[in-house]
Parts: C-alpha cells; sequence; structure tokens
C-alpha cells in the first residue's frame, strides 16, 4: 500500500534514527494506532523494528530478503513487476506462473521466491534454489509474436542480467549461448524461457531466471563446487538482491521495448558483444546428437551456427556447448 512504502521511505531516510509515533503520523497523515498496525506488518514481513518509549521507532536493520515492498521501493518501471507474487518458499517459480499466466495475470506479472524446493532447469535437469540466497525469478510476458522468436528472449534476459551484475558489482559476467551466464569461466546465472503457445501465436512467454548471488562457496553441494559461483564469492562483498533485481526488471523492460519497436537485429550485436563461445570451436550436445565445429555466430532469430570441417553450417536451436581449448 502507499502508506506503507511511505513507511519504508521515512525509515530509510532516518538512517537507522528512531522516528517517533507522532512524526510517523504526521508523516503519513494517519493515526499513531495506524502506525503501529504498519509496524506490525512490517515486522511479520522480516523487517527487525524497534519500539522505545519516548523516542519512537527505528529500524535496526532490514533483512535481506525480496519480498514485496522491497521489490517495489525504487522500482521504476512502467508495467514489468507491478504484479508481484512473493513466496518464502515453492517447487518452482515457473509453475506458479505458469499457472498464473493461465488464469490470465496482466503482463509483466513476476513470480519470486525465497527458496525453491525443485527448481527447474533445462530438460528434467535441477536447479539449486537455497534460501535467502539468490533470486529465483519467474517473469510472464505476452508479447504478440509467433513461438519461433521466443528463444530470443532468454538472450534478452541474459543481457539485461549481464548489464544488472555489471552496475551492482566489479565482475564482468560473461554470455555462454543459448542461456548460461559465466563469471571466470562458472556458471553464476541460468536462465529458462518456457512457452504458451498455439501453433502461430505466443499467449504468454515464462523467463525464468536464477542467479547464484550471497552463497559462499562450501554453501553448494559437492556436485557444484566446481562449475558454480556467486556474485557474492566473485565481487567479495554482499549484493542486496532486491536491488538486483530492480536492475534487472528496468533493463528487460528497456530492452523489450527497443526489440519491439526495432526487432531482434540491435540486440543481437549487443548479445554478441557479451557472448564467449562465438568464433570458437565448440562442441555442441543436442538431445540427438553432438555437432563439433566453430561457432560462427547467431542467426536473427537467436539460433546458433556452427560451420564444421566440411564447411556446413548447422543451425542449433538448443543445446549444451562444450569450448575447446
Ligand atoms: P540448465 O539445464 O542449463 O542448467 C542446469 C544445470 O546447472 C544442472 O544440471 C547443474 O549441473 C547446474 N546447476 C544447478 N543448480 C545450479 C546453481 N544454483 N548454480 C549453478 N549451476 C547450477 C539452467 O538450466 C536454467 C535454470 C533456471 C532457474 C530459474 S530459477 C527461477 C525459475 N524457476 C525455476 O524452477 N527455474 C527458473
Amino acid at each position: 500500500s502507499p502508506t506503507r512504502k511511505r513507511l519504508l521511505e521515512a525509515f530509510t531516510e532516518a538512517n537507522g534514527e528512531f522516528l517517533s509515533g507522532q512524526a510517523l503520523a504526521d508523516i503519513l497523515g494517519c493515526s499513531r494506532t495506524a502506525i503501529w498496525k504498519h509496524i506490525e506488518e512490517l515486522r511479520k514481513e522480516g523487517f527487525e523494528l524497534e519500539a522505545v518509549r519516548k523516542k519512537g521507532y527505528r529500524i535496526v536493520s532490514t533483512e535481506d530478503r525480496v519480498s514485496e515492498n522491497e521489490i517495489r521501493l525504487g522500482l521504476n518501471t512502467k508495467f514489468l513487476g507491478h504484479s508481484i507474487h512473493y513466496l518464502d518458499s515453492t517447487d518452482s517459480t515457473q509453475k506458479v506462473a505458469h499457472k498464473l499466466s493461465q488464469e490470465g495475470c496482466p503482463e509483466g506479472t513476476i513470480v519470486i521466491a525465497e527458496e525453491q524446493k525443485n527448481g527447474r532447469g533445462r530438460l528434467t535437469r535441477h536447479w539449486y534454489s537455497p534460501k535467502y540466497t539468490g533470486v529465483w525469478m519467474s517473469i510472464v510476458l505476452r508479447p504478440n509474436l509467433s513461438p519461433q522468436k521466443a528463444p530470443q528472449f532468454t538472450l534478452i534476459a541474459a543481457i539485461a542480467v549481464v548489464q544488472a551484475i555489471e552496475e551492482l558489482t566489479n565482475v564482468l559476467p560473461e554470455i555462454k549461448w543459448p542461456n548460461d551466464i559465466l563469471i571466470n569461466g562458472k556458471k553464476v546465472t541460468g536462465i529458462l524461457t518456457e512457452l504458451q503457445a498455439d501453433v502461430d501465436k505466443i499467449d504468454s512467454i515464462i523467463i525464468g531466471i536464477g542467479i547464484n548471488v550471497n552463497q559462499q562457496l562450501s554453501d553448494f553441494p559437492d556436485e557444484l563446487q566446481s562449475i558454480a559461483t556467486s556474485l557474492a564469492i566473485e565481487s567479495g562483498r554482499k549484493i542486496t538482491r532486491a536491488k538486483l533485481i530492480q536492475c534487472i526488471l528496468m533493463k528487460i523492460e528497456k530492452y523489450y521495448h527497443v526489440y519491439l519497436e526495432k526487432g531482434f537485429a540491435p540486440l543481437k550485436i549487443l548479445w554478441e558483444s557479451y557472448a564467449i563461445s562465438i568464433g570458437k570451436e565448440i562442441i555442441a550436445r543436442t538431445v540427438t546428437g553432438e555437432i563439433a565445429g566453430r561457432a560462427i555466430g547467431i542467426t536473427n532469430e537467436g539460433i546458433l551456427k556452427i560451420e564444421d570441417d566440411a564447411g556446413i553450417i548447422h543451425e542449433i536451436y538448443s543445446a549444451d556447448i562444450e569450448i575447446k581449448k
């Protein structure tokens, strides 16, 4: 609610100092009893508030949460993230977003969870999503396009995530086609784009973004320790997840507009500037087999082109890529 938003802003400005009940009531134009009720609500959400007689209230420390209020405060988008579904724990935000989309939720709806018990990767893979340390988010878009365009949205999301990471940390991530973002060769982000569509028209696109943010290496299970990393490990400091989410949403919205107005061409160039596999010898493992050759670029559809030793160009829709040394 607007009152809650202003209350949070007042505490943010007070910067840890006390605000009296009367001062808050004046700022918000409501009774002291109403203030007390809002404070209780904030407490339930995980804000640590201290109340001292004759002094008033202050926020001792805001726990790092990605609740609706924290995402909303400072989010400068036109539509993206205006409807937020926040869950403390869920199976998979993709699953929730699919359901909301079928029920007709507005474009730009997002689902965010503190933890996923059954996070999904591509095919039947699992995405490890421990509590309070990452960004586990799904975004519903409803572009009026043919389903063939869907892979482009993975690439648009990847551009947004790379730029947001660059803006909030001192590290420079790279994109590995189609859906991985790496830092120093280790996976920090996975993107999963799924569709609800007819044969010729997209009903909704559901972009799932998983980012390892504040984990330490020992927080990862053994099998991930050599292949995964987090922003905290790479940058050496804790990152506020809500800020990262806001930054990503603003960039996705920006590039979505560019896309709708100018098509994929300007984004393709931007994407290629962050991609590591282009120009390299690679092996692409698809569900039907392996193709080895040189990655020569992506098509205007976002599909990878590989030229093999015989000079034949293969177009790959989805694969796991190994870059040869
Ligand atoms: P992917 O199939 O490309 O990658 C999955 C593989 O990545 C796993 O088999 C494992 O080896 C590795 N992996 C699993 N968890 C992690 C992790 N936390 N960090 C690094 N590597 C990992 C990538 O699929 C797409 C992932 C999308 C996740 C988002 S989270 C929000 C949304 N909800 C949901 O259920 N999935 C998406």
